[in-house]
């Protein structure tokens, strides 16, 4: 099982490098990996498990967290609607998305990084992805709001972007342009 000894953190290469395209049909190992970070999520998010394994709750986990380079993430959540988002995903891509930008208030966190860092990070509201699914099927997800931003920190580590990339350096809490919070819809 993934616990946090798997996850590496800041300064390791592998967050600042882009991921490989995997290919398709996905290995066998492949498929067993994205299981692995799904179950992970759910572990992280159950009380008892989380304690006894010393994991920190995740709401996603991309594939360069665990020092792989590959282009897969696995996400599992409920967003601020009640709909609930658990997916394995290989080769995801935002094939679109909307100019008017969203932002949690609270900042966002990293599995990846041991450390606060405040301030907002601006991403667009609405996003279109497409990918594979764990079960070899091509899938497109039309994503708003709090999904939108998880989808979209995940595919940040695909491409080796930390989310205080994001963040205005000379002002982190500055209302950003065309923006307006998920959170408090
Ligand atoms: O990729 C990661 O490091 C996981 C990270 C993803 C994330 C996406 C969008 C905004 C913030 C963070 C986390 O899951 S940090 C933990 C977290 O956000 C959370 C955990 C439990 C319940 C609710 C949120
Ligand atoms: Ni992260």
């Amino acid at each position: 099982m993934i616990t946090m000894d798997d996850i590496v953190r800041e300064g390791h290469p592998a967050l600042r490098e882009r991921a490989e395209e995997v290919s398709l049909p996905p290995a066998q190992e492949e498929i067993e990996l994205l299981k692995e970070m799904l179950q992970f999520l759910k572990n992280s998010q159950d009380e008892e498990i989380a304690q006894k394994y010393k994991l920190r709750a995740g709401v996603g986990l991309a594939a360069p967290q665990l020092g792989i380079k590959k282009r897969m993430i696995a996400v599992h959540f409920v967003d601020f609607h009640d709909n609930e988002y658990s997916y394995g995903l290989i080769n995801p891509k935002v094939v679109s998305h909307s100019v008017e930008k969203t932002y949690l208030s609270s900042g966002e966190g990293c599995l990846s990084v041991d450390r606060e860092v405040p301030g907002y990070v601006p991403r667009p509201a609405r996003i279109t992805v497409t990918a594979t699914d764990i079960d070899g099927n091509d899938i497109k997800l039309r994503l708003k709001g709090y999904a939108a931003i998880v989808f979209q920190h995940e595919i940040d580590h695909l491409n080796g972007v930390m989310f205080y990339d994001h963040i205005n350096s000379k002002n982190p809490f500055e209302a950003p342009e065309n923006a307006n919070p998920c959170d408090v819809e």
